[in-house]
C-alpha cells in the first residue's frame, strides 16, 4: 500500500461541499408532481417517525401523518428476516423527496435486510386510510394501517 490518505481527506472536503444543492435535483413523483413544487420544505426539520420491523410485525402498526407536513419516516429492520414496507396506495398519496429508496423492481415498497435502516423523506399529500403490509409476511399478519389526516 502506498500513501493515499491525503487524497481521501481531499475527497471528504468535496463531498461536504456538494451537499448544498440536493433538493433541486429531486426526480418527479408518481403522478407527475415534483417535491420541488412544494413551497420551501425544510427537510432538516422534518418530523421523524420511526417504524420498527420485527419477526413478523410492524411496531407501531398504526401510523398517522398530517397532510401538508414534511416527514422522515425512519424504518428499522430489528428482525432476523428480510422485511418490506409495502404500501402502494400510501406511496401515491405522498410527495417523495428521495424516490431512490424505493425498490427498483417494485416501486410500491421499501425492502430492508436484517439490521438495515432506511429513511423515506416526504410531504403527506392526500388524506385517507392506507393499507401497509410486508409482502414477505402478510400471510403471518404482518400488516398495518397508515392514515393521512
Ligand atoms: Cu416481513
Amino acid at each position: 500500500m502506498r500513501g493515499c490518505d491525503k487524497r481521501i481527506v481531499a475527497l471528504g472536503a468535496v463531498l461536504v461541499a456538494c451537499q448544498g444543492g440536493v433538493a433541486a435535483a429531486d426526480p418527479s413523483m408518481p403522478g407527475g408532481e415534483t417535491a420541488v413544487n412544494w413551497p420551501a420544505v425544510d427537510w432538516a426539520h422534518a418530523r421523524v417517525v420511526t417504524v420498527q420491523m420485527i419477526d413478523d410485525r410492524f411496531v407501531p402498526d398504526k401510523i398517522a401523518f398530517q397532510r401538508g407536513s414534511a416527514y422522515r419516516l425512519h424504518l428499522v429492520n430489528a428482525g432476523a428476516d428480510v422485511h418490506e414496507f409495502t404500501a402502494p396506495e400510501f406511496l401515491k398519496a405522498i410527495a417523495i423527496r428521495n424516490p431512490n429508496v424505493l425498490e427498483r423492481t417494485r416501486l410500491d415498497e421499501i425492502a430492508l435486510q436484517p439490521k438495515e435502516q432506511k429513511d423515506l423523506y416526504f410531504v403527506a399529500r392526500t388524506p385517507g386510510h392506507y393499507r401497509l403490509t410486508c409482502a414477505n409476511h402478510d400471510w403471518d399478519n404482518m400488516v398495518g394501517e397508515i392514515t393521512i389526516e
